[in-house]
């Protein structure tokens, strides 16, 4: 097996855990946030800077690095990792999820999707064994099944037959992955809002023995609460001994949810994508810095924050490389959120270290204005 996870803790108050993951390319600390960087680069960082954020692993995109620059391309460089000087452990989702966001331009098979390539419109087809031919080649520590993320909303029979597609796939995935020694395959449970096909998806996708589970198809746009019910039905239909991870989640209420109920793993596009927007989030909540009430204001982005943006930019200054649209904002911005998710991910494994997960949630809610 090519990761080994190691269950350290299981807390008394919740489903939270500690645990550590070894990947061919390093250790992880569980729970964790993973930064995407879809395209093969966190988008405005280098490797090293992202690195020195303290992040552990990042996620890239067969979907995006198959249509650019082609996953042949990237074997020939050497593998994901060689090509974009990441030497730390990678994650890549399957295609799925991105092909499945294209709406009109797909249309789904038994055999795979097709679908018209976001960039030129040229035909496209992606299936399970070519979603795995394409990870392998691009040499991730941990792959992703082949699946379809079951809209919300979706009625019962489609949610059935999706997710039963999606348990197909995952065994067709599982035959065509060869290089089991390096890379580790993933399980995507699928099922929609309906807790008996969430729990057919959970036990057919056991019953293959994959190192790791991602729990699909939540934060699609259901109320919270619906998905917190979901996770709170599916995560004991797991194994304990191996990762669980919300594919797409990445709000500070959304990872503290998920980690309580007994998720390992989350990824989000949200604090990099905000950061280009000038929005970043704070111990006291959300700020958008373009704000004219920023203008002369010297302080930090964040009072409590000592990452490298703010130990040595105000807000005044990085309002105003946003202003004239200078790209050091957009840098300086996407450095302190993703430092923000990467330490609040640092202090709820200590929060559970120390038993006070619960006692911090409530603590963090209150200052940075949820509920
Ligand atoms: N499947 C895949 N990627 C995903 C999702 C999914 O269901 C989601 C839904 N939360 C985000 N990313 N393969
Ligand atoms: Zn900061």
């Amino acid at each position: 097996m090519a990761i080994k996870f190691d269950l350290i803790k299981e807390s008394k108050d919740s489903k939270a855990r500690l645990g550590k993951i070894t990947t061919p390319h390093g250790e992880i600390e569980t729970p964790i946030f993973m930064p995407v960087g879809t395209r093969a680069t966190v988008k405005t960082m280098t490797p090293e800077e992202v690195k020195d954020l303290g992040a552990q692993i990042i996620l890239a995109n067969t979907y995006h690095l198959y249509l650019k620059p082609g996953h042949e391309l990237v074997k020939e460089a050497g593998g994901l990792h060689k090509f974009m000087n990441w030497d730390g452990p990678i994650l890549t989702d399957s295609g799925g999820f991105q092909v499945f966001s294209l709406g009109d331009l797909r249309k789904i098979k038994e055999e795979g999707v097709e679908f018209r390539s976001h960039i030129d419109g040229s035909k496209q087809f992606i299936s399970p064994e070519k979603s795995i031919e394409i990870q392998n080649a691009l040499g991730s520590d941990i792959m992703m099944c082949f699946d379809e993320c079951t809209p919300y909303p979706s009625t019962y029979e489609y949610a059935k037959e999706s997710m039963e597609r999606t348990t197909r796939w995952a065994q067709r995935c599982k035959e065509a992955h060869k290089n089991t020694d390096k890379q580790s395959l993933f399980g995507i449970v699928q099922g929609g809002m309906y807790k008996d096909l969430r729990e057919k998806s959970a036990k057919d996708l056991v019953a293959m023995d994959f190192p790791g589970y991602a729990i699909g198809g939540v934060s699609v746009g259901e109320p919270k609460e619906m998905m917190c019910e979901i996770l709170d039905f599916t995560t004991p239909l797991l194994p304990k001994d191996k990762p669980r991870y919300n594919m797409g989640v990445g709000t500070p209420d959304y990872l503290f949810e998920s980690v309580i109920r007994g998720i390992d793993m989350a990824d989000c596009v949200m604090p990099t994508r905000i950061a280009r927007n000038g929005t970043v989030m704070t111990s006291n909540g959300r700020l958008v810095i373009r704000n004219a009430k920023y203008a002369k204001d010297f302080g930090k982005l964040d009072p409590e924050c000592d990452c490298y943006s703010c130990k040595n930019y105000s807000r005044a200054y990085i309002r105003h490389l946003f202003n004239v649209d200078e790209i050091l904002g957009a840098r300086l911005a996407t450095i302190h959120n993703l430092y923000f998710l990467i330490k609040l991910m640092e202090n709820i494994r200590t929060a559970i270290k120390e038993d006070r997960l619960m006692e911090y949630r409530e603590e963090f809610y209150k200052k940075y204005g949820y509920n």
